[in-house]
């Protein structure tokens, strides 16, 4: 795959724009499958149906090997949406540049200074951010944080709030065109949660202007808050056989999708930005119903599917669907946590019906374990804040805490039980050492999640500890 080979794909197949007409007005943190099967597909229709010429300069903060492929292949790459009645490939043109974000420090300086890119798009995951369980402010002691902080190149740093706030800074010394910074990833008030990382990072480093730097950002920067919507499974082999058969052509970077898509955003932004709302963006002026029901139903559905699945021996989402309980279990999940929705947003009922259909998409193999990862940065966001809402009326979610702490167990090799990962792994796993009780391991869990408040509803911590046997022995029973 690339420029040269085009030809050789079929019409109908080549991307809707021509990437040599895009201009370099986007830059993306976090080159992974979901940016390409989403932010990616909607900036090329918007580009190719207004004419406009939004490029995506697109960086991956840590692996160099995707960057190595998409350059290989001249920024392109195909994504193949998975229907159930058969796939559909095609090819997308609105990359124009891939970079990796410490050896390509200076052109990545360069962009973010440059008055011709006033959007940044991020999807950088949960753990990405760096935030202090329970309170969100950015977490200085971290590592990797407290490394950027004492940087002294810009090549050096390695995390993207750092990078960010460097970048920001170095705009408006340059000039100090507005841009926008624009959230993508899954966790409530995503802008809001964003903005306030970057800007812990900005107070609490040592440049002198740094508080003309917080002045001008409270001025000139926007970070709206969006909600992001498509399951994208990691690529596998089988993929890629199948993206070059399709297309005649081998991409070692294809990705695959459920046809569903969907972007809200909230209609705020600092300067020029793409006509996304041409591929059915939608801009409104509060993203939170939205935000809340995806994040509670939708992804809450999918972590407690992850959980409960890998506990009953299952390996994909549509496996748990498979069972006499999963669509059940969604349905169920999505009864609980109807009432503690905002108005204004999607009806609970006829959500849980859309998500038994995505979820049991035949020609989706999405790995519980990809979905269970992380699980410590994840379920706070998806579980806790309707847990609060409802407490004493959430089964289901009790029932989804304890199949989650049931998955911190160590397992043989020493990782967790089910073969997630998380980087509280360690943290998790010494709640099971030297505790007399379960209702002590479940208590010690959510004080390492931050939860201090449900760490202390002995209510919750008895109920959901006392789900743990039958858990242990696969039972899944509500
Ligand atoms: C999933 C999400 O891996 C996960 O945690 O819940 O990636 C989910 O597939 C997307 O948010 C769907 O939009």
């Amino acid at each position: 795959m690339g420029r040269a080979s085009l030809g050789r794909i079929a019409p109908e197949l080549r991307p809707a724009v021509d990437p040599r007409e895009l201009r370099p007005r986007i830059v993306h943190f976090g080159l992974g499958a979901f940016h390409r099967a989403h932010q990616a597909v909607y900036t090329e229709h918007a580009s190719a149906r207004s004419g406009e010429p939004w490029g995506i300069v697109a960086v991956a903060p840590r692996s160099a090997r995707v960057v190595a492929a998409m350059r290989a292949q001249d920024c392109l790459y195909s994504v193949t949406e998975r229907r159930p009645d058969g796939p559909a490939t095609r090819v997308v043109g609105s990359v124009v540049e891939a970079l990796a974000m410490g050896p390509d420090a200076g052109r990545v300086d360069a962009l973010l200074a440059s008055p011709e890119v006033t959007v940044l798009t991020l999807t950088i995951t949960e753990k990405g951010h760096h935030r202090r369980p329970g309170t969100g402010e950015l977490d200085t002691r971290a590592p990797e944080i407290a490394a950027d902080l004492a940087a002294r190149e810009t090549g050096d740093l390695t995390t993207v709030v750092g990078r960010i706030a460097a970048g920001l800074a170095a705009r408006m010394r340059s000039g100090g065109a507005p841009v926008t910074v624009v959230s993508c990833d899954n966790m409530a008030a995503n802008g809001a949660a964003l903005a306030t990382v970057v800007r812990g990072f900005v107070e609490a480093s040592s440049w002198p202007d740094r508080r003309a730097v917080l002045d001008w950002m409270a001025a000139s920067v926007a970070f709206p808050s969006t909600v992001v919507d498509r399951i994208v499974p990691a690529t596998t082999d089988t993929d890629r056989h199948a993206a070059h058969a399709a297309l005649g052509v081998r991409d070692a970077v294809p990705v695959v999708g459920e046809p569903y898509r969907q972007w809200v955003l909230e209609d705020s932004f600092a300067g020029p930005r793409p006509p996304w709302e041409r591929d059915g963006a939608l801009f409104v002026p509060d993203v939170v119903p939205y935000q809340l029901t995806k994040l509670r139903l939708l992804n809450g559905a999918h972590s407690a599917l992850a959980y409960l699945g890998a506990a009953a021996g299952r390996t994909t989402v549509a496996g748990v669907l498979a069972t006499d309980w999963g669509e059940r279990l969604v349905r169920a999940l999505c009864s609980e946590v109807g009432p503690t929705l905002p108005a204004g947003g999607p009806d609970p009922a006829a959500y849980a019906g859309d998500l038994v259909e995505r979820f049991r998409n035949p020609a989706m193999r999405h790995l519980l374990q990809q979905i269970g990862s992380d699980g410590s940065l994840k379920i706070p966001e998806r579980w806790f804040d309707a847990l609060r809402a409802a407490r004493s009326r959430t089964p289901v979610l009790e029932l989804a805490l304890a199949a989650w702490a049931n998955a911190t167990r160590s397992g043989e090799d020493g990782g967790q039980l089910f073969g997630t990962t998380d980087p509280a792994a360690a943290a998790l796993a010494d709640c099971w050492q030297g505790t007399t009780t379960r209702h002590d391991t479940v208590r010690r869990l959510l004080q390492v999640l931050g939860a201090v408040d449900l760490a202390e509803d002995d209510t919750l911590v008895s109920g959901v500890a006392a789900r743990l046997p039958a858990l242990r022995a696969g039972h899944i029973d509500f």
